[in-house]
């Protein structure tokens, strides 16, 4: 295959930002996994995500969760990054660790609590400040069980105020980005529970205020790519949380249940101009590694954004508007289909090469021994996990 400058263009140009909390110990509700070799701190979650980056040379930011990656100078922990050939990307919020949130946190009744909760996220705005983060992950878990539990519309209120007092610390150049799910941990009601309530509240806050699609978090059958259609078109795509599910927010790697899904996304933000750096959509993994080994999940994940970009990259854009305009039903969706079926592997690797990597990035980490090195350093100390 001859390399097709404008999709190696476009494959450099994706920029995929890895989490720390892939590196750290992660299960189910019913066992939490201890692996070998893994980090006991953010210093190593990023060394380790470092190599990410080094056999896919397509990685080279990484998101914190604050707690889990509390540290006392994050000058320094963004210092280290840079030392190890990445930087601090997303900085993403938690509300949903502590007993004062069982009601909620932004939304809970009680104002003490909600005065709590906003305080962290004005925390978080601070840690941006000192790694040169843009962007401020909003997640909450806030939602309720029972009908007659809580006021839905009250709670509604209660968020916009919170998200007004964040909007207002956010500086010039950092944005918040606001994440909705379906359900769980609350399986009533949601406070954030889909991408129309996300975009209200963004939309009536201003530019600043992004959606985040978690590809997790929709009921099943929801088609995903038109929500992106619809929020890149208002100029309110933040980003991506990518990972795959085949029942509810299975946070398995990208691209492994629904290559085709991943696929169908990735060419509605092609289509959208999403894939330009400047409209700023990150593109991140919200994913965990429960019983595969960590770094190498994460450099499968990359590689598999990367064969969905690719593809989409593939799709001849003069063909398909040509059979949409004469209503050439078929016609149009072979030209989709032909892009998707294309075995992009070889063109990667190609372009790989070109970009002084070894065409093959699992095989490449697997031969560099880091490892078995980490597993033999990594001797006492508590491994990170949900909570470290
Ligand atoms: C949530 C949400 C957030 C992520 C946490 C770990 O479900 O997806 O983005 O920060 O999980
Ligand atoms: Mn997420």
């Amino acid at each position: 295959m001859t390399t097709n400058p404008q999709v190696a263009a476009g494959v450099r140009d994706l920029s995929i930002e890895l989490p720390s909390w892939a590196f750290g110990n992660s299960g189910t509700r019913f066992k939490v996994f201890a692996q070998k070799g893994v980090p006991r701190d953010p210093y190593e979650k990023i060394a380790d995500a470092a190599q990410v980056h080094r056999f896919t040379g397509v990685a080279p930011s990484v998101a914190l969760h604050i707690p889990w990656d509390r540290v006392d100078d994050y000058g320094d922990l963004a210092k280290h990054a840079a030392d190890v050939g990445v930087r601090i990307g997303v900085i993403n919020s938690n509300v949903f660790q502590d007993d004062d949130y069982m009601l909620g946190s932004v939304t809970h009744p009680d104002p003490r609590i909600r005065r709590k909760a906003t305080d962290h996220l004005l925390d978080c705005v601070d840690v941006m400040d000192a790694t040169g983060s843009r962007d401020l992950k909003l997640w909450f878990s806030d939602g309720t069980n029972y009908p007659g539990q809580d006021d839905i519309a009250a709670r509604q209120d209660r968020l916009a105020e919170a998200l007004a007092e964040v909007y207002a610390r956010l500086g010039d150049d950092q944005r918040f980005l606001l994440e909705y799910k379906l359900f769980e941990p609350a399986f009533y009601t949601m406070d954030v529970p889909d991408w129309g309530t996300a975009y209200a509240h963004c939309i009536a806050l201003g530019p600043k205020a992004q959606v985040v699609i978690d590809t997790g978090h929709h009921a099943p059958g929801t088609n995903i790519e038109f929500i992106v259609a619809v929020l890149l078109r208002a100029g309110k795509l933040g980003g991506f949380d990518f990972n795959s599910r085949f029942y509810a927010d299975d946070d398995l790697m990208a691209g492994a249940a629904d290559p085709f899904q991943l696929f169908r996304i990735m060419w509605e933000v092609r289509r959208g101009g999403g894939l330009d750096p400047s409209i700023g959509v990150a593109f991140m993994l919200d994913q965990c590694h429960n019983i595969e080994p960590k770094i190498a999940g994460q450099i499968r994940s990359v590689m598999n954004v990367q064969e969905a970009t690719a593809k989409a990259l593939l799709v001849d854009t003069d063909a398909l508007a040509g059979a949409q305009a004469a209503g050439d039903v078929l016609a149009a969706n072979a030209v989709l289909m032909d892009a998707y079926a294309t075995d992009v592997r070889p063109l990667l690797g190609e372009i790989r090469t070109d970009m002084g990597l070894d065409p093959d990035p699992v095989a490449a980490y697997h031969r560099s021994g880091y490892y078995e090195r980490v597993c033999e350093e990594r001797v006492g100390g508590t491994q990170a996990g949900w909570g470290a």
